[in-house]
């Protein structure tokens, strides 16, 4: 038995979901721990491609118990949707999945909020998917939040949407001169998803320690990534939550201490979605060439990532912060055709040279990075079944990752398919 998160070692969208699909078909329980419907998790299989939100994503392969914990924010329509269109393609859910009694619910006005604010925020926007993620984490942290336990009590749910409508309409009509909104039709809607959704309202917490005490197979599957951490990763420019290793102990309930492995994933290369720092950041054709080549669009709202090299400072700040003892390397496949390939090894802030990442943000938009060059393998990866038929290039360009960062690559991946993966170790 082992227990394992598996995190995005980067700012999210390492490719998270198909390594957790693929690693679910073993597991017992699949556990997402933070975030909301910002997350967009791509799993392909079967001639089929699938975004998931929040239901976790081993709900494909295998028959693990899918665990939304409580760290996760919930937004009840999007959540509801999204049960339709996956038991649509693999049959009811009802046993299959679990949602925490104390994961804190989305309502339209937690939307209309981020929309609001980063409007408000003008260029220093934070490039929010608009989902109503930081002002529910807001509600959470305020401990005005309206919980999934919540849902099964109607009169106080009642009571507690009405006063904090109260308050947000005094916000948006003194802070952001905008029209108040209406608490009646938001409860309404609520209380209608409630029905559905409180059958899976559990204590996953209770659950999670029962199967620690048997002997199960848990994956706790991180989403956005360790940069995008709002302790850790580039504040302001990161989501309000913990991706990080740190913050699967706390959005599921399962102790440190039964923690076995972090697998930290990352791509080959290296792209951020949103604004905020981005030291490898390539602008011009290359940057373009890479996007084209990784379809490297926002799986949730569909805008364009921004693409560049990668930066083994900060990844190995990211190995550092989560405890990582297993490396994925995803979507090695994308650097096929390029005849030269960098690789940032340190920085350069203010004239002096350094390989610890920055955390405060002038010294970040300062960086200079400092590269190591290494010629491209130039050739497809399709007949590669193991690493030692990678061809000599590639071998090198990971052996000089893992050597760096002094984590084991176990995983590799070169192509969005199942099969399309080389299992090292
Ligand atoms: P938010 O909405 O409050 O979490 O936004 C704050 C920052 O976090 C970033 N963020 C993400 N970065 C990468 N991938 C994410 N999921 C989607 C995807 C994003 C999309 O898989 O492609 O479709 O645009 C994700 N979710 C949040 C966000 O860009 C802000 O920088
Ligand atoms: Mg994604």
């Amino acid at each position: 038995m082992s227990i394992r998160v598996v995190v995005g070692a980067q700012w999210g969208d390492e490719g998270k979901g198909k390594i957790v699909d693929l690693l679910s078909k073993k597991a017992d329980y699949v556990v997402r721990y933070q975030g909301g419907a910002n997350a967009g998790h791509t799993l392909e299989f079967d001639d089929k491609k699938i975004v998931l939100h929040l239901i976790p994503s081993g709900i494909f392969n295998g028959d693990a118990t899918c665990v939304i914990g409580n760290g996760v924010v919930i937004d009840p329509h999007e959540l509801l949707e999204e049960i339709k269109e996956v038991e649509k393609l693999g049959g009811s859910l009802q046993h299959r999945l679990k949602i925490s009694n104390a994961a804190h619910v989305i309502l339209p006005y937690h939307q209309l909020l981020d929309q609001v604010k980063e409007e408000h925020r003008g260029d220093d926007a934070i490039g929010t998917t608009g989902r109503g993620i930081g002002p529910a984490y807001v509600s959470k942290v305020s401990r005005v939040g309206i919980r999934m336990a919540d849902l099964a009590h109607p009169e106080k749910l009642r009571e507690k949407v009405e006063a904090n409508i109260k308050d947000i309409n005094e916000a948006l009509k003194h802070i952001y001169k905008k029209e108040p909104i209406k608490a009646g039709p938001i409860i309404e809607e609520l209380l209608e998803a409630a029905e559905k959704l409180c059958p899976y309202v559990t204590n996953t917490a209770d659950l999670l320690h029962e199967a620690i005490g048997d002997g199960k197979e848990i994956l706790l599957e991180g989403a956005q990534g360790s940069l995008l951490d709002v302790d850790h990763g580039t504040y302001p420019f990161v989501t309000s939550s913990c991706p990080t290793s740190g913050g699967a102990c706390t959005g599921s309930g399962v102790p440190p201490t039964a923690i076995d492995k972090v697998m930290g994933i990352s791509k080959a290369y290296c792209t951020r979605v949103g604004n905020g720092p981005f030291p490898t950041e390539l602008l011009g054709q290359a940057g373009e060439e890479l996007r084209e080549a990784g379809q490297e669009f926002g799986a949730t709202t569909g805008r364009p990532r921004r693409c560049g090299w990668i930066d083994l400072v900060a990844l190995k700040y990211a190995v550092r912060v989560n405890g990582m003892n297993e490396l994925t390397i995803s979507k090695l496949d994308i650097l096929n055709d390029f005849q030269e390939i960098k690789l940032c090894t340190a920085y350069k802030v203010d004239g002096e040279e350094t390989d610890v990442f920055p955390l405060d943000l002038p010294d970040i938009d300062n960086i200079e990075p400092v590269y190591t060059t290494m010629a491209g393998w130039q050739q497809s990866l399709e007949d590669c079944d193991t690493v030692d038929e990678l061809p000599s290039k590639a071998k090198e360009y990971l052996e000089f990752i893992q050597d760096y960062l002094g984590v084991e690559l176990t995983v590799l991946s070169k192509g969005p398919k199942r099969n399309e993966t080389i299992v090292v170790g």
